[in-house]
């Protein structure tokens, strides 16, 4: 690397010294040319709470489609509710003897309010049992913590680090969300930018080690943990662990509102239970991947492998008293490109959640219904993800917010999840 050789051609006095400055550096930050980013996109990291369905029965009622059953669950569609336009109401019996309005809120993304989903005395109870519980501070899952070198970001290969460049690195390589006012104070008070063009050449990288770097944002962390991605605390509930009426019924709830086969419905089905502060909040994330050249976390202990869930179901548990919408940022931006949306810095809520193509106001006992993927023409089951599915939280501005979190774990093939579940055919 010229880099390399450059710094190597210095005086014998400070050989040893820049020698070690620059593997030191090399160790974090690998300057060769273009990187691409890659795909980071703010997990849970919910793989331990995952398990193979073994200790479920077996189940013979797989199908619970008011349109008819499969003779064979090896016949059996994904199905994904119709919602016709924006606005669109139905009106389904989720429990017995009671009705509640399923509305179509989007399109593109398909996204459902259904009113009422929790009584007042329902959502108290759950927040109750999230309590008992013991919510702990989240955590997300991010790839690039793992790996002990960070890449820098050189997107057009100019060999120097423009902001937006240096806003991507941090956030690909430390999920930490920072906006340019950040930036500049972070080269001011590291003396990175020595000639002040707000751009960070190679050279310019070597007034700071790595060490320093990475201690500046723990610091900055410490101080200001809204600019990570996630700002919450948060409990899990395992309907297959806990005798309680409440979650069996919500079980049933999900059962007639996505109208999915049972098993999909019994098996991985542990419940999130969120709460948000002041200033809590959370960065556009999709809840699903489709790079299925790995293995879905549900099905196996590995680490690289791709988090598959079908669908999301989220109920607000309380009123926010201020802030803590629910956002999706590319609802019906038909022109979409995630390189454009993640340059654009409106990942990050906790600044650019008024920017939101589409906002959910949070109110206590309603419940949001998501597709993170679509359904394959070909196999019937699992598809691509629909990117227009990226959402986050907006920033509690007063009072606070408590959610809960529903996935539906599926993979790409029908005949693995019916395997994994022990479906009887
Ligand atoms: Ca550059
Ligand atoms: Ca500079």
């Amino acid at each position: 690397m010229s880099w390399v050789m450059a710094t190597a051609s210095c005086k014998k006095g400070t050989v040893q010294l820049v020698v070690t400055k620059v593997i030191t550096i090399l160790l974090l930050l690998q300057l060769a040319t273009v990187v691409k980013s890659q795909r980071n996109d703010d997990y849970e990291d919910t793989r331990h709470l995952y398990h193979d369905g073994s200790s479920l029965e077996e189940e013979k009622d797989v199908c619970t489609s008011a349109t008819g059953c499969p003779e064979s669950a090896h016949d059996m569609n994904l199905f994904r509710l119709e919602g016709h336009k924006e606005g669109h109401v139905q009106v389904v019996e989720l429990q017995d003897n009671k009705n509640h309005i399923i509305k179509t809120v989007s399109m593109k993304p398909l996204i459902f309010e259904v009113e009422d989903f929790f009584t007042e005395e329902e959502c108290n109870h759950v927040i109750q049992l999230a309590e008992k519980q013991g919510l702990q501070s989240s955590s997300t899952h991010n790839q690039e913590q793992s790996n002990p070198s960070m890449r820098l970001l050189d997107l057009d290969g100019d060999q120097r680090l423009s902001l937006t460049e240096m806003r991507r690195t941090i956030e690909d390589g430390f999920d930490i969300y920072l906006v340019e006012r950040d930036l500049r104070k972070l080269y001011t008070d590291l003396a990175m930018d020595g000639n002040e063009d707000e751009f960070i050449s190679r050279e310019e990288m070597q007034n700071v080690s790595p060490y320093e770097f990475k201690g500046y944002l723990d610091d900055l962390i410490a101080k200001e943990p809204e600019k990570k991605s996630r700002f919450s605390s948060q409990a899990w509930i395992y309907p297959d662990k806990i005798s309680d009426p409440l979650i069996d019924s919500f079980q049933q709830r999900i059962r007639r509102l996505t109208q999915l086969p049972d098993m999909m419905i019994d098996s991985h089905s542990f419940i999130q239970v969120v709460r948000y502060a002041a200033d809590g909040h959370y960065n556009a994330h999709h809840d699903s991947g489709d790079d299925f050249q790995y293995p879905c976390c549900h099905m196996v202990e590995h680490k690289r492998c791709n988090i598959c869930r079908y669908a999301t179901i989220m109920v607000y548990l309380n009123d926010v008293e201020e802030g803590g919408e629910t956002a999706f940022p590319v609802a019906n931006n038909e022109t979409y490109d995630e390189e454009v949306f993640r340059d654009s810095g409106k990942r990050n809520l906790n600044h650019y959640c008024q920017a939101a193509n589409l906002k959910l106001l949070p109110r206590k006992g309603t419940a949001v219904l998501w597709y993170n993927h679509f359904v394959n023409e070909t196999t019937g089951w699992m598809g691509a993800v629909d990117k227009l599915t990226w959402h986050g939280g907006c920033p509690v501005v007063r009072g606070n917010k408590w959610i809960m979190n529903r996935w539906i774990a599926a993979t790409p093939e029908r005949d693995q999840d019916i395997k994994i579940n022990k479906v009887e055919v």
